[in-house]
């Protein structure tokens, strides 16, 4: 039955794709590499198929992923989208919710919302939703969509999801990993996907201020015995010094910890606090935390943004 209604909900975002001739493709605010190689792979896709495609964010990417084919094309706006009303169909990937976007004017729309997505706090926004909370990426649900439409997986398009499923797997470290995710990824190699690019600029390459701004996430570790919870604080200013591509990065390494039931990167920017939660235990569900702060995710990682600055005291690192 399960599986029913999984087939009914792909042949249903086929139709709407099929028929649609301009579309508007959007992921979400802090966008990562599951969010943009998701993103970038279906322009590649709609493109082959002669559709017009425009993809937004509202914030700028991290530049560890301009290696990525297409990238350049991504319009990165803050609030207003022009001309909302001319698209024939919305595509949001990898978001629990349309707000998540950050894209104000989407509220505006009447076009068909299609729902590509992984999230467990996912709404179901979507006028055709897709989402699996079983898969790796949501790069990986985009490749069974892609196959269903008949799209030929070109190199481009296969560089663009194995990025996907390279960042959201953590370098396939992560349990999120099935045989499945392997399969496609053997799929995507045998496609010619560029796997040694996606290796050495998501994983290996870190810039001079990168490594710093690790130093001192890593010298502040401290361990809240009671909680089991083991928390590292970055400052507005230590990350004004630096690029913010190393955030996640921190927040994955840390998570490690044998002694952590949890771990909590908590960094500042722009007048807001985004705390990035992770766990390796198996009993315990990190998005509720998340959750209890307005945010949310995924059992072992998840994240939440809340306003306020991080201020040092004599006790330790406090948020005011
Ligand atoms: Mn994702």
């Amino acid at each position: 039955m399960r599986y029913e209604l999984a087939n009914i909900q792909l042949n249903r975002a086929c139709y709407l794709l099929k028929k649609s001739k301009y579309i508007l493709v959007c992921g979400h605010t802090r966008p990562d590499g599951d969010c943009i190689g998701s993103m970038l792979a279906l322009k590649l896709a709609l493109n082959s198929l002669s559709k017009r495609v425009s993809c937004v964010i509202s914030d700028t990417f991290p530049p560890n992923l301009w290696f990525l084919p297409g990238i350049e094309q991504i319009k990165s706006r803050k609030k207003k989208v022009k001309k909302i009303k001319k698209f024939d169909l919305i595509v949001s990937l990898d978001s629990s919710s349309l707000e998540r976007s950050g894209l104000e004017s989407l509220r505006a729309s009447t076009s068909p919302v299609l729902n590509i997505d992984h999230h467990q706090d996912n709404s179901l926004f979507g006028s055709v939703n897709i989402v699996k909370l079983k898969a790796s990426s949501s790069a990986e649900i985009l490749y069974n969509l892609l196959l269903r439409l008949g799209v030929e997986i070109t190199r481009d398009i296969a560089t663009c999801l194995l990025c996907g499923i390279f960042f959201d797997t953590d370098a396939f470290r992560n349990p999120n990993t099935t045989s499945r995710t392997l399969e496609i990824t053997s799929k995507l190699l045998s496609k010619g996907a560029c796997a040694k690019k996606i290796v050495r600029y998501l994983l290996q390459e870190k810039s001079l201020s990168t490594l710093k701004l690790w130093g001192k996430a890593l010298a502040r570790l401290s361990e809240n015995r009671k909680l089991g919870i083991v928390s590292t604080v970055l400052s507005e200013e230590d990350i004004k010094q630096s690029e913010t591509e190393g955030l996640e990065g921190i927040a994955n390494y840390i998570s490690c910890l044998p002694q952590a039931k949890a771990t909590l990167l908590l960094s500042e920017k722009n007048g807001l606090i985004h705390g990035n939660l992770r766990t390796q235990r198996d009993d315990i569900d990190i998005s509720k935390l998340a959750f209890l702060f307005g945010g949310g995710g995924h059992k072992k990682a998840a994240g939440f943004t809340i306003s306020g600055k991080l201020v040092k005291t004599r006790a330790g690192w406090k948020v005011e």
